[in-house]
């Protein structure tokens, strides 16, 4: 699988990359199969004809977004044996990958740029720079001239064409470039995803005075009629897609779905932050989806889906540990290896990052206002992340300038979205620490910049945790609709509720102000606390990590909160 992309903002090519891609080694004509190359604009016209010749694939497909074109494509891959029909849906798919290739791969994404400070902070103490990966354009020429020549000629020899050993995830910013090998993965290889919509947009936010962010966007009505939207980051496979569709468990309440992964936003003439979900469909962790954990997202895979590495039933349906749907009698399963399974057996049936792809107008609480070109409204940002001990079930930040600190200081369990082994608590700044485009400290700086825009209006920020645990290890709250309780505290502090009080962290609800209404035996002494142990040891983390890995580029400002929380910790 190999990938060039180039998106259509302002495209330009010239002749030859400034990056110079290798020689082509011969001037064949191209075969194109469909589509008329005399149509496209000279610029993407040249890139295609400069990539085919570096790369001598059979023949050219130009896409054209029919839904002829997406059948043709579904039929051929049939006939090549990589996907199978689910014949319990209706037009649903199954994929099985190479199980090598199953998931991001951050230690093979790298950000080309001629200095190596535009791109990453430097780590002090020659730490190991955990903030993205630059390469020089140097070194980049010599791994694409290494991999993509010739890389299209020929039968593919496996099913499922990869090349685990040579992954490599390029960006070049200078020139709204992105070059993929190796993989088929999701973020890997749809390229407007991850590389575009984040790494490559982010860049391009930031000189041009925006943000693009991996967020999720929803819209939610009180029971009152009052309609807010509000914007939430989450590192992958954390629950963003469950909160993007939930159905809220608190009556009279109604949330409707503008996006689950990623956020464009800028402020308006009127000063008002709007957002739009740049994605037309849903890339989601089937894992742990279920009728119960989010019915939305069930309803919008029945159709038109692709399943990549989630488990198959004899009767030609889909299963996967958590769907929380007993096996009819009779039925098997196969795992997504391809081998008998039943339930009890060791190992999963699906992968932990198996994933169903489906058209986002599907769901039935998309918002009206999902492909609105001027975006929603925001009123709030909140900031989350699986954090089993210690962290409260939701803090509001003092003002914009804290809350770019919490921003920054997010961290969370680890995720199968990526390649990383076990449960270890990682920094994951914004959520963003695998889709930066460039360097972080100066992220922080553009966020910081919003404060000093004239007339905007800033949303308020907050910070969630749904899965702090017990000491036996049960969770201290229901989660999932039940969220909802925490979404309308929120809405109410939007309002003007004089609803919080005060910790060394952030406003907490008042005793009283989270509609409890309901649940059974919630403790929230436990669910709110804030052992002093722990927090002395969350900021000395928090300290050498950002001293450490973001060193010369932390703005002063954000040193300036991370002192003042410890000092108010020290206080405790
Ligand atoms: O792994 S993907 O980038 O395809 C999806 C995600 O992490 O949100
Ligand atoms: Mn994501």
């Amino acid at each position: 699988m190999a990938a060039l992309y180039r998106p259509g903002l302002r495209l330009s090519w010239h002749g030859l990359s400034p990056l110079g891609w290798p020689s082509c080694r011969s001037i064949q004509t191209l075969r194109v199969l469909s589509g008329d190359l005399g149509q496209l604009p000279t610029g993407i016209r040249d890139f295609v004809e400069h990539s085919a010749r570096l790369c001598q694939p059979e023949g050219i497909h130009i896409c054209d977004g029919t839904e002829a074109e997406n059948t043709a494509t579904l039929t051929l891959l049939e006939q090549q044996g990589l996907i199978r029909k689910l014949p319990k849906y209706n037009n649903c798919w199954l994929a099985r990958t190479d199980p090598k290739d199953v998931a991001r791969v951050e230690s093979k994404t790298v950000i080309v740029t001629p200095s190596q400070r535009d791109t990453v902070p430097l780590p002090a103490g020659g730490a190991r720079g955990q903030l993205g990966n630059w390469m020089s354009p140097a070194d980049f020429q010599r791994a694409v001239d290494e991999r993509f020549p010739g890389c299209m000629q020929g039968e593919p020899v496996s099913k499922w064409p990869c090349n685990p050993e040579k992954t490599l995830i390029g960006h070049v910013p200078d020139q709204w470039e992105i070059v993929s090998f190796g993989s088929g993965y999701g973020g890997n290889s749809l390229l407007g995803k991850k590389c575009f919509a984040l790494r490559i947009a982010s860049r391009l936010a930031r000189d041009e005075g925006w943000l693009a962010e991996h967020m999720l966007i929803l819209g939610i009505t009180s029971p009152a009629g009052k309609k807010r939207y509000v914007a939430a980051a989450f590192p992958s496979a954390c629950g963003k897609t469950n909160l993007a569709m939930m159905r809220p468990a608190l009556p009279g309440w109604k949330v409707e779905c503008v996006g689950d992964d990623i956020a464009w936003m800028r402020f308006d003439s009127e000063g008002r932050l709007r957002a739009i979900n740049p994605e037309n469909g849903f890339f989601g962790v089937a894992p742990g989806t279920s009728a119960t954990t989010n019915p939305n997202a069930m309803a919008t895979i029945q159709s038109n889906t692709i399943f990549t590495n989630v488990a198959e039933t004899s009767d030609g349906g889909v299963y996967w540990e958590g769907i929380d749907r007993p096996l009819p009698p009779g039925v098997t399963v196969t795992s997504w290896l391809g081998k008998p399974w039943k339930p009890g057996d060791k190992e999963p049936c699906a992968h932990p990052n198996s994933r169903f792809c489906a058209p986002a107008r599907q769901c039935p609480i998309m918002d009206p206002a999902w492909e609105a070109p001027e975006g929603v409204p925001i009123d709030a940002i909140i900031f989350g992340g699986r954090r089993p001990k210690g962290v409260p079930l939701v803090y509001e930040a003092f003002n914009w300038r804290h809350g770019v600190f919490v921003g920054s200081a997010m961290r969370s369990e680890s995720t199968a979205a990526a390649e990383h082994k076990g449960k270890i608590i990682m920094h994951d700044p914004f959520a963003m620490r695998p889709f930066f485009g460039y360097n972080f400290g100066h992220y922080l700086e553009h966020w910081l910049s919003m404060e000093g825009r004239k007339g905007a209006q800033l949303p308020r920020i907050f910070h969630v945790n749904w899965f702090r645990r017990d000491e036996a290890g049960h969770f201290l709250w229901p989660g999932f609709g039940e969220n909802a309780r925490v979404l309308d505290w929120i809405c109410r502090r939007l309002e003007g509720e004089d609803s919080a009080r005060e910790t060394p962290i952030g406003l907490v609800p008042k005793e009283g102000a989270l509609d409890l209404s309901g649940l059974r035996a919630i403790d929230t002494t436990q669910l709110f606390s804030l052992p002093k142990d722990f927090w002395e040891q969350e900021v000395r983390d928090i300290r050498s990590y950002l001293t450490e890995q973001v060193n010369q580029d932390l703005p002063k400002e954000v040193l300036a909160e991370l002192e003042a929380l410890e000092r108010r910790v020290h206080k405790m």
